[in-house]
């Protein structure tokens, strides 16, 4: 398969025709056009502007992602009879994308140690088998998840119900995602998410792209570099691949991009996988050299300088070009680009988190931002991208181990209750806890526990050591089928745009949306929040949660009052409590930095200084990303080819051209890849413009590869940095 010369354009507008064709072009563009967040990335599209929307305002703004996560919405309903016919052991046989094309889940399922299908059940018998197991588990028995497509008004009320339940073991999937950023970014400015808002990139005149690949994963962000290049700004790309999307990409709803195509990648660096903390290093020898930083920013609004540059200028070069793979002379080049901007963005994604120096890659690309004091001022600032449409308002909500203080104090004065202070854990944690039999049981509020998890084989034995997981979900995935416990409860689902009360969302740039939420595609399905509340009231047997505010969970069914403990609970939600009525979204205060004073207890931000990781591997290995090809969303896999990378299928190793001659490998061979986790067969090689020495493999299929090693700051796994060899 051929790759193509450029990314989005005619091709995603075909693939949204065709989609179009399978639903119905009304129904599709009826569901696109209403008041709700899109599903898919947290650019933050949609809300009460109307679908396609920007934060900015601009329309229409849709991309492929968001046809595929509707259309899968609007499948039709699994039969009670496909249970019956097909056993869990040839569920597991179905590829990610056959079980996600199977339909839509309807009626609550259930299989026991001795099943070999799951059977329906009805509601009151699923409600109850929860209430029983919470009854039989002591509280840091049980374990709670988070992905982030659900609500802020069911991850608030999740791990309201898991503290008063007793237990702290309450996290959402950033720990696999953007923890590192968060952890990086409070270490550095006291605040966790991004500091700027999409005007202010929209002002940018230099865009640093780093360990990210938005034309797929954030197309919508495509149109903003576009612009940032139309404006005689510049865009910076770090890769070690050579993403044909972000070299030139089509914006579809541009006639002009559409017809010709946009340069995006003002320069494009190669670096080895790992490679980022020595890169940035040299940046910064650069900038130092030609005493170019921003002094009088450094001595006003930072802290840690001295020790950081003493660091900067000990490094050599030689170890930087060794380590980052990157040639001083290119360097250089990004710091004439950095030195000669204005105003400028910092973005990261996966490349920079998934590592076990996730935290101290973050902390490299702050350190190279304060150097010239692009933090602290519009238009310049530093831009984590996210990736569910709601991760970051499901940690803004508290689903998290251990709460920011305000949040614990707040819940314990507004509600007058006692929260329990034994400490959480994060996700692999409650993975390692259920492998070693602490934890006995797990409630996951949507997501695929087993399919995101690196070392598939040991998530597997550990899940089935647990005794019960309910897993709340829209369709089936490999959980349903390899994430099993001794019994295990699958719950329907309606999705963000059939809820029939309104909810919310938060976007990337802290920016809070409201969906109004639709009629129900199928009967069967409940919403999120109904069934949290009914499992609490039913566990607390109707007792009030709070006398001081005569509060019961019953009450709790209802999202404005959800809302309106929301704002009394969470520092920044204030406007949410009138969201619904008056329709104004909002920009949660104190997380935005247009001026140089941070949320550290001094109001400095920190420099760090980060040694460089050591670049591991013996001659004969190479260095394994595993990632996202064009046409899934994590492990949901629509279809099976990648479109941008010019694969027709995902069962490939892409190598350099070079590593394949060199290893005396052939295109198209089979062989098998091996690793310290495990190995996969029969894959095939082919060429691709990678960094020499490294490698890249599709997620979720790769897990089994991954080795479940974390960085020790943010408890994430090194999904991006796998030693494996090829035989
Ligand atoms: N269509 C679609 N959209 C999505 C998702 C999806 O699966 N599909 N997932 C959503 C989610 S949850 C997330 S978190 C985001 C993920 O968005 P991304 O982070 O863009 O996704 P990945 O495929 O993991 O790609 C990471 C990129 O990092 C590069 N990379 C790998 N290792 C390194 C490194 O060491 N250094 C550098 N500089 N780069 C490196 C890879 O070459 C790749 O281009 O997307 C969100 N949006
Ligand atoms: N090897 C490797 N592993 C990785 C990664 C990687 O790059 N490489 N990336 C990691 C990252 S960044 C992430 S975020 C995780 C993803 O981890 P998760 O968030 O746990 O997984 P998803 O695949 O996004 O979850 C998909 C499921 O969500 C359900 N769903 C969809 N919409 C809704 C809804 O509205 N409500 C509910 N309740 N359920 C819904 C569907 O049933 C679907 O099967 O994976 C991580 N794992
Ligand atoms: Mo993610």
């Amino acid at each position: 398969m051929k790759p193509v010369k450029r990314g989005g354009g005619w091709a995603a507008i075909w693939y949204t025709l065709r989609m179009a064709r399978r639903v119905g072009w009304r129904q599709l563009w009826n569901a696109m056009r209403a008041k709700n967040t899109c599903k898919t990335c947290a650019l933050g599209m949609g809300g009460q502007a109307g679908g396609m929307r920007n934060e900015a305002g601009h329309w229409p703004e849709v991309c492929k992602k968001s046809f595929q996560a509707m259309v899968a919405d609007m499948q039709h309903g699994l039969r009670p009879e496909f249970f019956a016919r097909f056993s869990i052991e040839e569920l597991k046989a179905l590829s990610p994308r056959e079980l996600e094309w199977c339909g839509r889940l309807t009626a609550p399922l259930y299989a026991g140690p001795k099943d070999r299908h799951y059977r329906v059940i009805d509601w009151e018998q699923a409600l109850d088998r929860i209430v029983r197991q919470l009854r039989e588990s002591l509280p840091d028995q049980m374990f709670f998840y988070a992905s982030g497509r659900s609500s802020n008004e069911a991850g608030f009320l999740l791990q309201l119900f898991a503290r008063l339940y007793g237990t702290n073991f309450v996290n959402n999937c950033s720990y696999y995602c953007h923890q590192s950023s968060g952890v990086g970014l409070t270490d550095a400015l006291g605040s966790g998410t991004a500091t700027v808002t999409l005007d202010d990139v929209e002002g940018a005149d230099l865009f640093f792209l780093i360990g990210g690949n938005p034309a797929s994963n954030h197309p919508r962000l495509m149109r903003t570099l576009m612009n940032i290049r139309r404006r005689d700004g510049h865009v910076i790309v770090v890769n070690p691949v050579k993403e044909v999307g972000l070299v030139n990409f089509s914006v579809p709803s541009d006639l002009w991009s559409l017809l010709f195509g946009s340069k995006i990648a003002s320069l494009y660096v190669q670096p080895h996988i790992g490679g980022d903390i020595a890169l940035l290093t040299g940046l910064a020898k650069a900038i130092l050299a030609r005493e170019a930083q921003d002094r009088a920013f450094i001595e006003q609004a930072t802290e840690g300088f001295d020790a950081f540059a003493e660091h900067v200028r000990a490094t050599s070069w030689e170890a930087i070009e060794k380590n980052s793979g990157v040639a001083r002379a290119t360097i250089e080049e990004m710091a004439n680009y950095y030195v000669a901007a204005r105003n400028v963005i910092f973005g990261w994604t996966m490349g920079i988190t998934h590592h076990e120096h996730g935290v101290a890659n973050v902390h490299a690309i702050v350190n190279t931002a304060l150097l010239r004091g692009m933090v602290g001022k519009p238009r310049a600032g530093l831009l984590p991208i996210r990736g569910h449409s709601n991760v970051q308002g499901v940690g803004s909500m508290g689903v998290a181990p251990n709460l920011k203080q305000a949040i614990f104090d707040n819940l314990e004065k507004v509600l007058g209750i006692r929260l329990p202070t034994a400490p959480g854990l994060d996700t692999m944690g409650c993975i390692r806890a259920a492998a070693d039999g602490k934890v006995r049981a797990a409630f996951c509020l949507g997501g695929n526990l087993f399919g995101s998890n690196p070392d598939a084989r040991f998530a597997e034995r550990a899940l089935g050591n647990l005794d019960f997981i309910a897993y709340l979900n829209t369709t089936l995935n490999t959980s349903h089928a390899w994430g099993r416990a001794r019994e295990t409860l699958i719950l329907p689902v309606l999705a963000r745009d059939e809820e029939p009360q309104k909810t919310t969302q938060e976007s990337m740039f802290n920016f809070v949306r409201l969906s109004d939420g639709g009629p129900a595609r199928l009967s069967g399905p409940r919403s999120e929040v109904a069934i949290i509340a009914e499992v609490a009231r039913r566990y607390f047997d109707s007792r009030r949660i709070s006398e001081a505010l005569d509060l019961d969970w019953t009450k709790l069914q209802d999202h404005c009052a959800i809302r309106d403990l929301i704002a009394r609970i969470i520092p920044g939600f204030e406007a949410i409590r009138d969201l619904d009525q008056n329709g104004k979204e909002f920009q949660i205060g104190g997380r935005t930095f247009h001026q140089p004073r941070f949320n550290t207890p001094n109001g400095k931000a920190r420099f760090h200084v980060t040694a460089l990781p050591p670049l591991c591997g013996e001659p004969n290995q190479l260095r394994l990303m595993t990632v996202r090809s064009e046409g899934q969303f994590n492990t949901v896999v629509y279809e099976e080819e990648d479109i941008y990378r010019g694969q027709e299928r995902r069962d490939v190793i892409l190598l350099n051209p070079e590593d394949i001659r060199r290893l005396g490998l052939k295109v198209d061979q089979r062989v098998r890849v091996t690793s310290a986790a495990g190995e996969m067969s029969n894959i095939l090689v082919r060429p691709f413009d990678i960094k020499q020495g490294n490698a890249l493999m599709y997620y979720p299929e790769a897990n089994v590869l991954v080795p479940a090693v974390v960085d020790p700051r943010s408890k994430t796994p090194a999904f991006k940095s796998v030693l494996v060899t090829v035989s």
